[in-house]
């Protein structure tokens, strides 16, 4: 089983995961501030778990993938000081709770890095993924969402996520049957959360 084997073989969830309602009312404009700012605060607090698990990883991560992996951390930096801009911007305060999908989706990462390496490495390359094809597929979008619609659906980020995939092929191929069934299950929990994070977004509408 490989990345792409597994896009294949649970296309439907897939596409679930990154085409939502969401992204095509941030395509003609018409999502509503409430959802987009909503989105905006909860997406921050999932980058700081994202931050703090992708730190991790480097404990289990042959030096062979390190050299990826701090290019991601490296980005991190830059994209958690633009959320606090984007927020301030927008005069959204950061410092608020998590919604419940949000609270699982830290929970599932905090756990995430006890499993073994392939299954992490393997997660890593689907989140970074779903964000860049869901941000991508709708096509062109308008202002002020085209900003952040290009911070996930460039061409580095898309060439960042092709060598996520290598590395993470590179240790499933000798991964035994019951790490690669596990990172299989981890595949669908993680397409299900990116599914209802759109809908948590989605949903607050007053
Ligand atoms: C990403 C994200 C991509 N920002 N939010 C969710 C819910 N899933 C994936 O991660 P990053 O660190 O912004 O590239």
């Amino acid at each position: 089983m490989n990345c792409q084997e597994l896009l294949k073989k649970y296309s439907e969830q897939w596409q679930a995961a990154t085409v939502h309602p969401f992204l095509n009312e941030c395509k003609l404009g018409t999502i509503k501030p409430k959802q987009f700012n909503t989105w905006l605060v909860q997406d921050y607090l999932f980058v700081v778990e994202f931050t703090r698990m992708v730190g991790r990883i480097l404990t289990y991560a042959p030096t062979s993938h390190f050299d990826v992996i701090l290019m991601g951390i490296n980005a991190l930096q830059d994209e958690l000081n633009w959320f606090q801009d984007k927020a301030r911007e927008r005069q959204l305060n950061l410092n608020i709770e998590k919604q419940s999908t949000c609270a699982e989706y830290g929970i599932f990462m905090n756990k995430l890095t006890e499993m073994p390496y392939p299954i992490q490495a393997t997660a890593l390359w689907e989140i970074e993924l779903a964000y860049n094809q869901g941000w991508q597929l709708p096509g062109e979008m308008l202002m002020p969402y085209n900003e952040f619609a290009n911070r996930w659906g460039n061409p580095e980020f898309t060439n960042y996520v092709k060598l996520l995939e290598a590395q993470a092929n590179d240790v499933l191929a000798s991964a035994s049957k019951t790490v690669q069934s596990q990172s299989e299950a981890t595949f669908l929990n993680v397409a299900r959360l990116e599914k209802d994070f759109w809908q948590m977004a989605y949903n607050a509408t007053n």
